[in-house]
C-alpha cells in the first residue's frame, strides 16, 4: 500500500497553497481548496475504506457527490504550513451515502475538520460536474487587486468582466465565458455557498466583493491560471486606474476571441 502523504494529491496541494501564499493572496488562514479524488486513485493509497472519525456537514450535499472523496484543507489552517505539514493541515474525506457526514481517512491529525468554506465547495463541484464531469478543483483566495478591482466596480457580471477584457489581452482568451461577481455576503454560510454554486453553473470564475475569488478547473493548473490571469490583469486595471489612454478596442478583443476559436459570453463586446 503506498503512503498517501507522498501521494501526487497532497504533493500538489502543498506546492500549490505555498505557491499562493507567496504571491501574498492567502494572510493567515486565508484561502480554501477542494480536490476531488476518484475512487480508483484512493485506493491506491487505501484498499479499503478504514474512517477515522465522522464530522458533519451541516448541510445536505448534492446526490452526485455522495460516496465521492475529496481532499480539503482545513478550517483555521494557514496555508504557509501546509507544505511543512501536510498531515495537519490538510484532510482526505469520503462524503456518507445521505450527504450529512464527511468520512475522515486521512489528515487533520490535529483534530480538526474541512474548511468553513466546504459548503461553497461542495455546491460549486456539484454545480460544475453537471457541466463538465472532469471538473476535480474549487479554489479560493484573496487576491489584492482583484479585491480592489470589486471594490471599484459596481457588482455586475458584465461590467467586471468588460473591464478585465479591456485590460489585458489574456483575459478574454483564458475566461471567454467571462466572471461571475457577488456582492459583498457573510462567508462561510450556507447562502454564499448557493449564490457562488449558482453562478458556477455559467462560470470557472467568481468573484466575492470585498472578499476574494472563486476559481475551479479540471486540474489544480486549470484553477490556478484563472485566478492568477484575473488577478494580473486586475493588477494592470488598478494600477492604471484613471490614467488609461489605450484600453483595448472591441474589435481587438473580436478579432482575439476568433483566433483563438473560444466562444465569448455575449453582451460584454459590442457585435
Ligand atoms: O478559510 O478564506 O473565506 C478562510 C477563508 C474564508
Ligand atoms: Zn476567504
Amino acid at each position: 500500500m503506498k503512503n498517501f502523504l507522498e501521494s501526487c494529491f497532497v504533493k500538489e496541494v502543498s506546492e500549490i497553497t505555498n505557491n499562493m501564499y507567496r504571491q501574498g493572496w492567502d494572510e493567515r488562514n486565508g484561502g480554501n481548496i477542494s480536490y476531488l479524488i476518484d475512487e480508483e486513485y484512493v485506493r491506491e493509497y487505501f484498499p479499503k475504506d478504514v474512517f477515522l472519525r465522522d464530522i458533519e456537514l451541516g448541510f445536505t450535499a448534492d446526490e452526485s457527490l455522495k460516496n465521492k472523496y475529496f481532499l480539503v484543507t482545513g478550517t483555521g489552517k494557514y496555508f504557509k504550513n501546509v507544505i511543512k505539514d501536510p498531515e495537519s493541515n490538510l484532510g482526505l474525506v469520503k462524503i456518507d451515502n445521505n450527504g450529512h457526514v464527511a468520512h475522515l481517512l486521512w489528515g487533520y491529525k490535529d483534530g480538526g475538520k474541512m474548511t468553513s468554506e466546504f459548503p461553497a465547495h461542495l455546491m460549486s463541484h456539484a454545480a460544475r460536474l453537471k457541466v463538465n464531469q472532469k471538473n476535480r478543483v474549487v479554489m479560493h483566495t484573496h487576491p489584492t487587486y482583484t479585491i480592489c478591482m470589486g471594490a471599484c466596480l459596481p457588482t455586475d457580471d458584465v461590467i467586471f468582466t468588460r473591464k478585465l477584457w479591456k485590460s489585458n489581452t489574456e483575459a478574454v482568451v483564458v475566461f471567454p465565458e467571462g466572471i461571475g461577481v457577488l456582492p459583498c455576503m457573510i462567508c462561510g454560510t450556507n447562502e454564499i455557498g448557493e449564490a457562488t454554486a449558482k453562478k458556477m453553473e455559467e462560470y470557472r470564475l467568481v468573484s466575492w466583493t470585498n472578499h476574494g475569488i472563486y476559481g475551479v478547473g479540471e486540474t489544480i493548473d486549470e484553477a490556478f491560471g484563472l485566478i492568477e490571469t484575473v488577478e494580473k490583469t486586475a493588477q494592470i486595471y488598478m494600477i492604471s486606474l484613471g490614467h488609461v489612454v489605450n484600453e483595448i478596442p472591441d474589435e481587438v478583443i473580436l478579432g482575439l476571441a476568433k483566433l483563438w476559436i473560444v466562444k465569448i459570453k455575449p453582451g460584454v463586446i459590442d457585435e
